[in-house]
């Protein structure tokens, strides 16, 4: 475990996605240089909290999640999705649906917030990098024209000056009439920020797949055992070729707006596609072998052998550029990790609460 071992002094774009051995290009890291950096949290403005939700019920818009024993992992998924084991989490509230742009927006009014892919790199942070990388951008998925190969992700993920919340494609871009599709390229941070202003917090990754899984036991989508029952995606993923063909047969090319598809048994919607969704915890491959029955909150220290010196958190639930041909991110046993400081255009969150249940 080296969680401050020191890394390139660069910007550095690295695969970490390796799901059934086939890199999908679905996660990237671009980690700046300082030991123990992605641990440091970033300054979270004082927000109204639970004020936040003054004049309305603060259960608005999210479901009582009833406690319970769950399998979780899968036994024959990927080697980090085992072992199976049963699970009890308590009772927890969570966000029906990702958060929105218009929901993100709201926060950023009342705080003055900039995300992460907002904010002008310190050239401090990054010895060598050429001055017109040193603007405020985020790495934003570009589909080449033709086939290529899977093993070289540089083709399809792009940094791209200009790229945030508000720019999803670049500085170009709006989010015109995208007002209800979840935020992307928000890192854990920004995640975590919101959060806090909402007076919630990030679902643990076992909260996560207790709550994904909607009441099914041992399924191998959050719906159930089909991929398309009576021939319907219920999720959007990625139908066709990856990266360069997108048949849209789930009826969105990119993000769709949230609830767009059928919820879950528990009344949640896109816990399968859409946007990767934060988990408060640390990532390591090997945690399920010896993780606490009850509540568990993740490691104490990440560790990812396909970058052993980069701390990562977990993410969940896959997103629209999971292929059906080849990635298996959308089903509620996968785990993907990311550098905290890390937001793409795929990448999203929804929160969870703790309280009373519903009377
Ligand atoms: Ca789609
Ligand atoms: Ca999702």
């Amino acid at each position: 475990m080296n969680q401050n071992s020191k890394s390139t002094k660069q910007f550095a774009v690295a695969l970490a996605a390796v799901l059934g051995g086939v890199a999908l290009g679905s996660f990237i890291v671009i980690r700046r240089d300082e030991p123990g950096r992605s641990q440091r949290p970033l300054p979270i403005p004082s927000g109204p909290g639970k004020d936040a939700q003054r004049g309305d019920s603060w259960t608005n818009d999210m479901v009582w999640i009833r406690g319970g024993i769950f399998w979780m992992g899968s036994a024959d998924g990927s080697p980090d999705e085992q072992p199976a084991h049963e699970v009890t989490v308590d009772g927890f509230w969570m966000d029906q649906t990702e958060v929105t742009n218009d929901q993100f927006e709201k926060f950023v009014r009342a705080t003055g917030y900039v995300t992460v892919a907002g904010r002008k790199p310190d050239p401090k942070d990054f010895p060598g990098a050429s001055p017109e990388m040193l603007v405020p951008g985020s790495v934003v998925f570009k589909p080449p024209p033709g086939e290529v190969s899977l093993d070289n992700h540089y083709i399809w993920w792009k940094w791209t000056p200009g790229a945030d919340w508000r720019h999803p494609e670049g500085a170009d871009s709006d989010i015109k009439g995208r007002e209800k599709h979840p935020v992307v390229h928000v890192c854990w941070y920004d995640a975590m920020a919101y959060a806090e202003w909402a007076g919630k917090r990030l679902p643990t990754e076992a909260e996560w797949e207790y709550a994904s899984r909607g009441g099914l036991d041992r399924k191998p989508y959050v719906w159930g055992e089909a991929q398309t029952p009576n021939g319907r995606w219920q999720a959007n993923i990625w139908q066709g070729r990856f990266p360069n063909e997108n048949t849209q047969a789930d009826g969105f090319r990119g993000t769709a707006p949230v609830a767009s598809f059928p919820p879950n048994g528990y009344g949640l919607y896109d816990m399968a596609g859409n946007v990767w969704e934060w988990c408060n915890d640390w990532y390591r491959p090997d945690y399920y072998a010896s993780s606490p029955t009850k509540n568990p909150k993740g490691p104490t220290e990440s560790f990812d052998p396909n970058e052993p010196g980069v701390p990562k958190k977990v993410l969940r639930g896959g997103s629209y550029l999971c292929s059906d041909l080849y990635c298996t991110g959308y089903r509620p046993s996968a785990r993907m990790k990311s550098s905290p400081d890390t937001g793409l255009s795929h990448t999203g969150f929804r929160c969870v609460k703790d309280g009373p249940p519903p009377r």
